[in-house]
């Protein structure tokens, strides 16, 4: 089987073949990175669902293979669920992690560690070419603390700020297997394998 991940996001990638990899799975995962030309698409939706499904319909449509998208994001409780769908952009410019995390430490400047509970969504879709009435729609999550100093360097995005409790580390201190074991993608990728077999015979 092939796969396209609906993806510019190179560490997304990684996280999603190695959950794969882990569960047993022979499945190719391509990414937009192996297309040539492939369509730009406004992430314009309200939701994570809704622009999973703009990535994953216009990359179906362009490839004509099975394709999945993540739509995900940081939501803040004190900050009313800032940044959510505008995690990319939060800071003001498209994929700046640095001024990201910036943005978000000045957000909750002063807030006490006990009132800095935030969790990571993301929402996949796997959608077949023409067929959206068949979108088979997961949503996973990861609850943790957003730190008011960075730890780590693995990673991407927010990792360095987000501390999980369960493991007593941020997303950066973890090996990709490791924050797949309990993170947002890695939960949503396990619902999605447990629907795979039955999506990929009907
Ligand atoms: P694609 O749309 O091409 O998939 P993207 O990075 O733009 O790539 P999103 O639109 O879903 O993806 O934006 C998600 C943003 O949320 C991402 O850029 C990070 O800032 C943040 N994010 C999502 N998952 C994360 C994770 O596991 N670790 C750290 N930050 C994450």
């Amino acid at each position: 089987q092939v796969l396209l991940f609906a993806t510019d996001n190179q560490n997304k990638v990684k996280e999603l073949r190695e959950a794969f990899a882990k569960a047993g799975l022979d499945i190719e995962v391509k990414s937009k990175a192996d297309l040539e030309n492939p369509p730009y698409v406004n992430e314009r939706g309200n939701t994570f669902e809704e622009n999973a499904k703009l990535k994953a319909h216009a990359l179906a449509d362009f490839s004509k293979l099975p394709t999945l998208a993540d739509d995900s994001g940081l939501v803040v409780d004190k900050l009313n669920g800032a940044p959510g769908v505008h995690s990319a952009r939060y800071g003001g410019e498209a994929h700046n992690d640095s001024r990201n995390n910036a943005k978000l430490l000045a957000a909750l400047g002063g807030v006490p560690e006990e009132k800095r509970q935030a969790k990571f969504v993301s929402v996949l879709v796997l959608s077949q070419p023409g067929k959206p009435e068949r979108d088979l729609v997961v949503e996973g999550t990861c609850e943790g603390v957003v730190l008011a100093v960075p730890r780590g360097n693995d990673g991407f995005g927010y990792d360095p700020l987000f501390y999980v409790p369960a493991k007593g580390k941020t997303f950066a201190e973890m090996s990709t297997d490791e924050k797949n074991e309990v993170s947002h993608r890695g939960n949503a990728v396990r619902k999605l394998v447990k629907e795979l077999p039955d999506w990929f015979a009907e």
